[in-house]
């Protein structure tokens, strides 16, 4: 336990955990499910290419999420650039830098210039003034994010694109499950795009779609994530690869089973940082919206100037530890190697982005972290902060 500086493993004493404590430590649900719809693959001797298991994969999400179309791919930036691709944008996308990476990559392999706009420090999705201020006569789109899975202001967003004729879609990468004015995601811009990754509150090991209320974008994206292939034979559209197979579909629908268990568990644990670290001056835990719905999957701190030491400080305490709590999604797009020499002077343009990137901690959470991992977790920052008023 925890109690004093002497404690720490910064300062020489055993790390608190022998095993790392993970952020994205994968949501896995019922074994003896999981084993069952792989027999089904294995029966039905169909691996891939549009096999049976993606299609009642693609039926049950559109289900759940309210929308007509669900077109499930590979992963979540390949569905970002099939998307991107399909609405046709060019020249350059507004997109906040304060995402993951991906968000990013995915315009610029497609030839786009990716242009950072500024979030709302209070949501940390973008600011629609700032997405105003980026728009450019180049200018073909906005790709909205919705960060830790809480909507983006897709009204203001819509408004703007509207106003300025330009394409609007979303990175629903967090957001599965969550809402927007009680509306479900999946169903805003012109299509939004969601990842299944091991790593998000829903997954399919690696996986991702594009979901959409549009006929006409759903069956463009269908033909673009194969080849371009109408039927046998038959090339009607470029494309690339981007399906889905049997095994991450497997996945999907056996997790879709244990989705409430692991909310409630998501949830569990958000209550319980926020109860451990409530009382550590300069420390604030990020709350979701009560009247939205959340996957309270991601357990994001900020630690600000009250606070008796940095971001840095602490981070480097909890891996000690083997706590690898992360610094997502530090320094910003914009602060990242490709895109630094683009924009010079983001700086300059981007506070909240980079007060942001000084500030969020982004801790181990899901149903698998323990109540007494997350004391200790909480014991390690309040020490440090205790220890911090002594001076390093
Ligand atoms: N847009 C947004 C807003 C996104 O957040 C993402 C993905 C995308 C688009 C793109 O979607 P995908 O193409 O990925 O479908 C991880 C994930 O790889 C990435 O999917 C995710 N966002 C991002 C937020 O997190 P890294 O570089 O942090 O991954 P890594 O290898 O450091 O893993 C994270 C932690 O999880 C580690 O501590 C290890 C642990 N882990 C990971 C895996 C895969 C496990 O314990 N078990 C595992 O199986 O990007």
């Amino acid at each position: 336990t925890i109690r004093t500086a002497t404690d720490l493993a910064l300062n020489g004493a055993p790390p608190a955990f022998a095993e790392p404590l993970h952020v994205g430590r994968p949501n896995i649900g019922d074994r003896a499910a999981l084993l069952a719809q792989f027999e089904r693959i294995l029966d039905a001797r169909w691996l891939t290419n549009n096999g049976p298991l993606v299609q009642e994969f693609e039926h049950r999400i559109a289900r759940h999420l309210g929308v007509k179309h669900c077109v499930a791919m590979c992963n979540g930036t390949i569905a970002l650039e099939i998307a991107i691709r399909a609405l046709g944008l060019h020249g350059e996308v507004i997109v906040p830098s304060w995402t993951f990476i991906a968000t990013a990559h995915a315009l610029y392999w497609q030839g786009i210039t990716p242009v950072f706009a500024d979030i709302d420090p209070s949501t940390h999705n973008l600011d629609p003034n700032a997405v105003r201020s980026m728009i450019t006569p180049r200018t073909t789109g906005i790709i909205g994010v919705h960060l830790w899975g809480r909507a983006a202001p897709i009204e203001e967003l819509q408004a703007i694109a509207d106003k300025h004729g330009l394409q609007l879609m979303f990175d629903a990468a967090h957001a599965f499950g969550s809402t927007y004015k009680g509306r479900t995601i999946g169903q805003f811009g012109r299509c939004e795009v969601l990842s299944f990754h091991a790593t998000k509150s829903f997954n399919t090991m690696e996986g991702g779609a594009i979901v959409t209320n549009d006929d006409e974008l759903a069956e463009a994206t269908r033909l673009m994530r194969n080849f371009g292939f109408s039927g046998y034979d038959n090339v009607i559209h470029p494309g690339t690869n981007g399906k889905m197979i049997e095994v991450c579909a497997a996945a999907g629908l056996a997790n879709l089973e244990a989705l409430g268990a692991t909310q409630s568990g998501n949830r569990r644990t958000h209550a319980a940082y926020k109860q451990a670290l409530g009382n550590i001056t300069g420390v604030t835990v990020l709350d979701y919206d009560a009247t939205e719905s959340n996957s309270h999957h991601y357990v994001v701190a900020e630690v600000d100037e009250r606070c008796t030491v940095t971001r840095d400080q602490i981070v480097a305490a909890l891996h000690a530890e083997n706590v690898l709590a992360r610094k997502y999604f530090w320094p910003g797009c914009h602060g990242m190697k490709p895109y630094r020499e683009l924009f010079p002077h983001a700086g300059r343009v981007l506070p909240n982005t980079e007060l942001a990137a000084e500030r969020v901690l982004v801790l181990p959470a899901g149903p698998s972290i323990s109540s007494d991992e997350i004391e200790q977790i909480a014991s390690t920052i309040r020490v440090m902060c205790q220890w911090g008023l002594g001076g390093f």
